[in-house]
């Protein structure tokens, strides 16, 4: 394996387009002939996070077994690509402790609340809104943007980039660094 490991951490708020570019972007590098696995929040926690819920303890918790796992498969050779709301600051900075040598990327998906809550997927802000689902990241819950991400993502000119776009500009950054 021609391939120096590392993770792709996607942070941001419920519905600004983790999973989706989490997905582009293992397609792009299978593509390229380059092995990544996907940790996605929200399907850990029907397995491996089970036990946790959205209390702050147990989000803290929830960041850092994803972030042993994803230094496991960085370990392995893999990249990894985490994709969690991990809206705590301090618990993606633990993450980026445990893999020295730049080899945690921090991608900030910096989506408006209001495109994220217009997307609702799953209708879970407009359950938040109503106070029928307590501690949602954005309504009642913070989310501490990050300071010295390695690459940030938002529209322009009001417009989002396509998954695609975002994706590439991963893959650009990855190239340029080694990664790939
Ligand atoms: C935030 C919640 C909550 C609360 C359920 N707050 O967009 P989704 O629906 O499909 O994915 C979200 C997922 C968040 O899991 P993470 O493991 O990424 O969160 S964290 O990093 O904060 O531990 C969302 C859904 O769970 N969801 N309740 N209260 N998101």
């Amino acid at each position: 394996l021609n391939q120096k490991g590392c993770v792709v951490w996607i942070t941001g708020l419920s519905g600004s387009g983790k999973s989706t570019l989490a997905c582009s972007l293992s397609r792009e590098l299978h593509s390229r002939g380059k092995l990544s696995y996907v940790l996605d929040g929200d399907n850990l926690r029907h397995g491996l996070n089970m036990d946790l819920g959205f209390k702050p303890e147990d989000r803290t918790e929830n960041i850092r077994r994803v972030g042993e796992v994803a230094k496991l498969f960085a370990d392995a050779g893999l990249i990894c690509i985490a994709s969690l709301i991990s809206p705590y600051r301090k618990d993606r900075d633990a993450c980026r402790e445990m893999l020295p040598d730049a080899k945690f990327i921090e991608v900030f998906m910096n989506m408006p609340l209001e495109l994220c809550e217009s997307r609702d997927a799953k209708g879970l802000y407009k359950l938040a809104r109503a106070g029928k689902i307590k501690g949602f990241t954005g309504i009642d819950d913070p989310y501490e943007p990050p300071l010295n991400c390695e690459i940030k993502l938002q529209q322009q000119n009001g417009l989002c980039p396509t998954p695609v776009d975002m994706a590439g500009q991963v893959v650009s950054y990855l190239d340029d660094k080694g990664f790939l």
